[in-house]
């Protein structure tokens, strides 16, 4: 390397022609583009004088050099890509990051060209794009017009980058504006793009210098850290603000996920993934990214895509199982419970079910449960007869107010009287489902004649003003609460006591899970002879039920 001379300016003038006959004129020196020329086998034949400066290197090039060497390192390679493709196009294009003391970004141009004597050659042209006031084009592809803040693009491009120039970033932070669709909502889209270019600021304001602020998504954000960076601190301290957009005052309230030490890509993607816990939690500010969200959240991602799978390949089938009167001697109904095969064989109902909803399959999967559970149940009358036939509806179910026409519009098709049909629901319907839905959908339910019955009882939220407030055909007693021991003596009195109290407040108290004689004698001394349980019958297809009596009189304990 070499200070400049001045026989290295060239003079790029109307000599090169373009492939397409264009004739180029000589480039400007300036600070934000410089040139160089090129043998067609990429070795330097002159450069500007500025190209160094535009570049951020410390001198200008020898002649004759290889050319991506005279790009900063980190670009080393990237100019290799870039000088390879140039041999199937009349030109390549790329707008890349350079770091240096701080980020900087510029295009780089290769073209082809040939000068007078038709001797082919490559004329290479750079322009910094760095200045947030450079309003051309170009440099709106690495920002986000509304913002000016840089872009989802931008950060592609510097995750592209050897993870060595990018240490400088010691932590990512996902921000995202609380309940943000509902300022698009409420006042429109005029002021939700006022409040996201504030937002913009008000980031930007909490920025160190070397901090990168990028606009992803809506009004969504991350902020690549540089060592010590205010912004997660000052965001913990005070995430809330009012912005005013003519005469609206907006409330605007920040949530984040923070990521650190690690490389960039992996920082991003967790940085994200602590948001959404964030989000899922409503109530934190800046959750700290952990090695068991992301357990969580890999989880969570097989079961959807297997219930994705399953549900989209109809791999769902209706078991069932009985509930006896062991008292009586006979089989009083029959519960349908739905089981995912193909992909999703093995995860649990509870976990198919959010899922289900989360993907908007629920609506669609229950339908079609509805309907074979019922076709189903029809045939079991043969072997059960006067039985009633429990269907479980879930809350997430419940909550979209289709559940109880779509189970009403399944009874009606089947012929299966609808007095025979008890609608289960487990008592968490209490929380996440307002009062007044909940009510209507079951006096709906009621009204249809169908029997309500309340599931799992003691085991989540347990309400007694919501099981006073509704229609209440059954409670079933989670299994939960049935000890396993005849010695539990606390554990039995604890069963004696609920009993107590729900056969007070229900005409008809189930107990759930009775697996060995001895629970079912218990209770039945508890004077509870309605039950269900492995100790009868495991939940099975209705062809089992078919051909297989059920287990019934259980054997007498010794
Ligand atoms: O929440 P609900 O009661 O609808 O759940 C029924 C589930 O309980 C079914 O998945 C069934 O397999 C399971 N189950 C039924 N009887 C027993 C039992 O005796 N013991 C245990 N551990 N689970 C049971
Ligand atoms: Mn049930």
């Amino acid at each position: 390397m070499r200070e400049p001379r001045p026989e290295d300016v060239p003079k790029p003038g109307p000599w090169l022609r373009a492939a397409d006959g264009e004739v180029l004129l000589p480039s400007q020196d300036g600070k934000e583009s410089a040139s160089a020329l090129l043998t067609a086998d990429g070795r330097v034949l002159r450069v500007d004088a500025n190209y160094a400066d535009v570049l951020g290197v410390n001198a200008l090039p020898d002649l004759g050099t290889s050319w991506p060497d005279t790009l900063p390192a980190m670009l080393i390679e990237t100019g290799r890509q870039m000088f390879d493709e140039l041999t199937g196009a009349e030109r390549v294009d790329r707008i890349v990051p350079l770091l240096a003391s701080d980020l900087r970004w510029a295009r780089l141009r290769l073209r082809r060209v040939q000068d007078l004597e038709g001797t082919a050659l490559v004329l290479v042209q750079v322009d910094d794009l760095t200045s947030p006031d450079r309003a051309s084009l170009v440099a709106q592809v690495i920002r986000d017009p509304l913002t000016g803040v840089f872009n989802r693009r931008a950060l592609e491009e510097l995750l592209a980058l050897p993870g060595r120039w990018t240490e400088r970033y010691t932590g990512v932070l996902a921000v995202d504006v609380r309940r943000f669709r509902r300022v698009n909502d409420v006042w429109g889209r005029a002021v939700g793009d006022a409040c996201l270019a504030e937002v913009a600021r008000w980031l930007d304001s909490l920025t160190a210098d070397n901090d990168v602020l990028i606009r992803l998504a809506d009004a969504e954000f991350l902020v690549l850290l540089s060592q010590s960076s205010p912004v997660p601190q000052a965001l913990t301290d005070r995430p809330s603000r009012t912005v005013t957009v003519g005469e609206h005052a907006v409330q605007l309230s920040l949530q984040a996920g923070l990521a650190s030490s690690g490389p960039l890509p992996e920082l991003a993607a967790r940085a994200e993934m602590a948001l959404s816990e964030a989000k899922r939690s409503g109530w934190r500010t800046v959750v700290a990214w952990s090695g068991s969200l992301a357990e969580a959240a890999d989880r969570a991602a097989r079961t959807e895509e297997a219930v994705q799978q399953a549900v989209a390949s109809r791999a769902e089938t209706v078991h069932f199982q009985p509930l006896l009167d062991v008292v009586a001697g006979r089989v009083i109904g029959v519960e349908a419970l739905v089981r995912l095969g193909g992909a999703a064989a093995g995860v649990p109902a509870s976990q198919i079910l959010q899922a289900s909803h989360r993907l908007g399959l629920t609506p669609a999967l229950a339908r079609r449960v509805y309907r074979q559970a019922l076709r189903d149940g029809l045939r079991l009358r043969e072997v059960f007869p006067d039985c009633q036939l429990a269907v479980n509806v879930s809350r997430e179910f419940l909550s979209t107010g289709l559940a109880v026409d779509t189970l009403l519009a399944a009874v009606a098709e089947s012929g299966v009287p609808s007095r025979e049909v008890t609608l289960e629901i487990t008592e968490d319907v209490a929380t996440g489902l307002s009062a007044q839905l909940l009510q209507t959908e079951l006096a709906k339910a009621a009204a249809a004649g169908l029997a309500i019955a309340v599931d799992d009882f003691g085991r989540g939220e347990t309400s007694l003003a919501l099981l006073r407030m509704l229609p209440l055909a059954a409670i079933k007693l989670d299994r939960s609460l049935l000890p396993t021991s005849g010695d539990d003596q606390p554990g039995w009195d604890f069963v004696a006591g609920a009993v107590a109290l729900l056969s007070r407040i229900t005409p008809v108290l189930v107990a759930e899970g009775v697996e060995t004689a001895e629970q079912s004698s218990r209770l039945v001394e508890l004077g509870v002879a309605r039950q269900q349980g492995f100790l009868f019958g495991m939940p099975a297809p209705a062809e089992h039920w078919l051909t297989h009596p059920v287990a019934f009189p259980p054997p007498e304990p010794e």
